[in-house]
């Protein structure tokens, strides 16, 4: 059985392709909300009702666990559908807050998001659960998801962008900045260059690859049949704009996108 990804758009394919590295004999069903996206601007409410939508369409196409790699969606359902779905549920703030808990020394860490997590609180209180003596920073990013879902990540203007958003970071002694929205690690170069070499740069990908894969190893459901079937992506907008996006950042000729 596929495993089932699910984000507003093309932000959890930074999320997809690690689970897809680490766990090459999985097959993976995503969908990409990108005819709603951004979530972020939208009321909890309705980010809510369109995660609810989509992780019940995959129920349907028989997934044997659902990854939530949509922060802001993560923040506002990830309760609910881990309590209700007859299979796990996982979520990317735990995992992020986990590695940059592990990373700090200063324990002073940034959390770069949407407005919909910032103003959740989310990473704020899974840092504390974690270690009390963290203070988290949330600044909001409302510019990047739109830069990095038009395909326009790379270059001067993207990196113009970056640098303006990161302005009220200049001065601040962090030592570790989290990529709170699934869709910034496409953007992680231009962060990088503008919060310097000293700050260690969190994504969850990585860890949330690895809480997948320990959950299979523990509960014996790796697909160990020969002959894994490629990935599956819906997109509920522009087919061509996501296949173009999934073919470069995944690393494949030709991605099934319906
Ligand atoms: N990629 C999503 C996140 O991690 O929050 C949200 C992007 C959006 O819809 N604004």
């Amino acid at each position: 059985r596929p495993i089932g990804i699910l984000d507003s758009g093309v932000g959890g394919l930074t999320v997809a392709k690690e689970i897809m590295r680490l766990l090459p004999n999985e097959q993976i069903i995503y969908v990409g909300d990108t005819a709603r996206c951004p979530y972020g601007p939208r009321s909890p409410q309705e980010v809510r009702k369109f995660t609810w939508q989509i992780s019940l369409a995959l129920q349907k196409m028989d997934v044997k666990m659902l990854i939530i790699a949509c922060n802001t969606a993560t923040a506002v359902a990830l309760n609910s559908l881990s309590r209700q779905m007859p299979f796990p549920v996982l979520g990317v703030i735990f995992p992020g807050a986990r590695a940059a808990s592990k990373a700090t020394r200063n324990h002073k860490v940034v959390v770069l998001g949407t407005v919909g997590t910032v103003k959740s609180g989310a990473y704020e209180y899974a840092v504390a659960a974690l270690s009390s003596s963290s203070q988290v920073e949330a600044l909001a990013c409302p510019t990047f998801v739109p830069l990095v879902e038009s395909n326009e990540y790379d270059g001067e203007f993207a990196h113009k962008m970056v640098e303006e958003a990161l302005t009220p970071l200049k001065g601040k002694d962090f030592d570790t900045i989290i990529l709170g929205c699934t869709h910034y690690p496409l953007l992680q170069s231009h962060i990088e260059n503008v919060v310097g070499d000293h700050v260690h740069v969190v994504s969850s990908a990585q860890e949330t690859a690895s809480d997948v894969r320990d959950y299979l190893d523990f509960h014996n459901q790796h697909n160990t049949k020969p002959g894994k079937k490629p990935p599956i992506f819906y997109a509920t907008g522009s087919i061509p704009m996501f296949k173009d996006i999934a073919e470069r950042w995944l690393e494949l000729d030709a991605a099934d996108v319906r």
